[in-house]
């Protein structure tokens, strides 16, 4: 029987209508058909959402809830506008935080976000204790993958890892780095394979060949065997542009690729655990247990705009 639910709101200057309709835009909401006569103007944003009835319960600080999935961002958006911020972020009470705005007079809107910063984002750090990498470096323009090559052991030694924990094998050119790559990485016995090579184009298709198939091969043996493979295979036009790759000016890519590589180790031993974690310890026995975690995007059964608490004087505020 019903077709649609629609909220409307009258602004009371052209100013405040115009200030609204941009944030929503730049807060990604869309818009849809709006429509003008000589007496007033409208725009409807399109939104999936909840109509909630409450009874009882504490005060609700605003009668529109827009869930974000970022607060922080929508925070300096609406600082960057000027826009009134009523309640800075605060905690909630059940697991979200919120803060009200009032884009124009008399409109208060809650944006909230479920969770707490950070709690759903798995990272990788860069300790490289106790990680092993092979380092697969081509001789063709050896004058350059050398430059790598210090790169990324520097790299990989400023992060811990042991000198015997970094093997260097060398190949003729960047064609055969992929094939060797996957040897090693069938081994077993390198946390992750690091490669480096240098192709400067010539006067010849050789290149986009050969850049094409490394590229491809690298990705491939990375994806087959599960071990993380970074890239640190220059494709240049000029040999300047190589020399600024390689230490000068735009930094030293064997370096990007070693710690890349670090962060790479460390982010697929946490997300094991984690997933060992969520599948349970009958499913996989020689896992070390850990505490159950909830997967990304589940929703919390506390975590409903209706049970909000009041903003008291005492509420505990976290503003960032
Ligand atoms: C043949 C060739 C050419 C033309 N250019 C490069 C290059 O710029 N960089 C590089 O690493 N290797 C190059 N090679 C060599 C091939 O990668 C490969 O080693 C040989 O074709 C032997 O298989």
């Amino acid at each position: 029987m019903i077709k649609e639910v629609t909220t409307a709101r009258r602004v009371g200057s052209a100013k405040e209508y115009e200030a609204l309709v941009s944030l929503f835009t730049a807060i990604g909401m869309q818009p849809g058909q709006g429509w003008k006569t000589a007496r007033g103007r409208g725009l409807p944003f399109e939104i999936v959402g909840k109509l909630e009835f409450i009874q009882g319960g504490e005060p609700v600080p605003a009668d529109l809830w827009i869930e974000v999935t970022d607060l922080d961002t929508v925070r300096d958006l609406l600082k960057k506008r000027k826009t009134k911020i009523v309640a800075d972020i605060a905690e909630t009470g059940w697991n979200s935080r919120i803060l009200v705005a009032e884009p124009a007079r008399g409109m208060r809107f809650a944006f909230w976000q479920q969770g707490s910063p950070g709690e759903d984002t798995v990272e990788g750090g860069l300790d490289a204790r106790g990680m092993r990498f092979a380092v697969v470096v081509s001789r063709w323009n050896s004058f350059i993958t050398e430059r790598l090559l210090q790169g990324a052991v520097n790299a990989l030694r400023r992060s811990g890892c042991g000198r015997q924990d970094i093997v260097i094998v060398r190949v003729p050119g960047a064609f055969e780095i992929p094939s060797q790559s996957r040897t090693l990485a069938a081994t077993g016995k390198y946390d992750a394979i690091i490669t480096l090579g240098c192709l400067i184009r010539g006067e010849t298709t050789h290149y986009e060949h050969i850049a094409t198939e490394v590229t491809r091969g690298i990705g491939q043996s990375a994806q087959e065997t599960g071990v993380p493979h970074t890239y640190g295979v220059l494709t240049c036009e000029t040999l300047e542009q190589a020399l600024d790759r390689a230490g000068l000016k735009a930094g030293n890519k064997g370096h990007e690729a070693a710690v890349s590589a670090i962060e790479m180790v460390s982010l697929k031993r946490k997300t094991a655990l984690r997933t060992a974690a969520v599948q349970g310890p009958s499913k996989r026995p020689g896992m070390r247990q850990t505490k159950s975690v909830q997967p990304a995007g589940s929703v919390s059964r506390k975590a409903q705009p209706g049970a909000v608490r009041p903003r008291t004087a005492k509420s505990k505020r976290k503003t960032r």
